[in-house]
């Protein structure tokens, strides 16, 4: 699944990409691009829908997750759709989640080599902060619990769907507190991370609305 809004200059190389990688579908959930997102999409070969239930990644990441249960796949993968993640890591990541290893594999870009200037410090230094904090709280070592990469076995979806709430991009914070709350085996893998396409849709001020949503799950798990 790659959830998208405005995404049309990443969007064809990347669904190319995970066609390379081996995915057998590959659906892109928009957020009501008004580019020509949804157009590239179907043209390079996804099957494309929209969100339900309002504005904003969180929703996307739902609709994606209510699209899988409805179907027959056994795993599912989310990526992010602005070219930053590489598909070719996540086919390799399987494996762990055949042999019943792990239920949820999380791709690390802070541990994964990293494109020049693809993650200002910033960002790196909260990401690892948060990822630090949080898996404390369940006594794990973590390091990029905000990652768009995602590896999900249907019993995992099954579990923790119905308590996904999110609407906005405090969807991994949730995605990570619950999956760890439900004890599924969760394993934490490097994984490569490059430059953006286009601009990121992840603003100062919803910097700030996730800010408040770290400390909230730190205060209450
Ligand atoms: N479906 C959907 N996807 C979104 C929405 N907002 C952002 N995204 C996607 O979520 C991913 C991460 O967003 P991005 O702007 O790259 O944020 P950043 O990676 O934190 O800078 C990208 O693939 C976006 O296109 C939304 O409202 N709906
Ligand atoms: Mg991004």
């Amino acid at each position: 699944m790659l959830p998208t809004l405005n995404e049309e200059e990443a969007i064809e190389e990347l669904i190319t990409e995970a066609h390379i990688a081996g995915f057998r579908k590959i659906l892109v959930v928009d957020g009501f691009s008004t580019d020509q997102t949804r157009e590239i999409a179907k043209k390079a070969g996804a099957s494309v829908i929209l969100q339900d239930f309002g504005k904003g990644k969180g929703c996307g990441v739902r609709t994606g997750m209510r699209e899988f249960l409805s179907g027959t796949a056994e795993l599912l993968c989310i990526l992010d759709g602005d070219g930053t993640n590489v598909p070719s890591f996540l086919t390799a990541l399987t494996p762990l989640v055949n042999s019943g290893e792990a239920d949820v594999v999380l791709g690390s870009r802070t541990r994964g080599p990293r494109e020049k200037d693809s993650m200002d410090l910033l960002t790196l230094a909260s990401n690892l902060t948060v990822s630090f904090l949080l898996g404390m709280k369940f006594g794990r070592i973590f390091t990029d619990v905000q990652t768009g990469y995602w590896l999900l076995t249907r019993r995992a979806v099954e579990e923790i769907y119905p308590n996904i709430k999110s609407t906005g991009f405090e969807i991994e914070l949730e995605l990570f507190v619950k999956i760890l709350k439900a004890r599924l085996n969760v394993a934490e893998v490097p994984v490569g991370f490059r430059c953006r396409k286009g601009f990121t849709k992840f603003s100062f001020a919803l910097r700030i609305r996730n800010l408040y949503y770290a400390f909230k799950y730190l205060a209450s798990y």
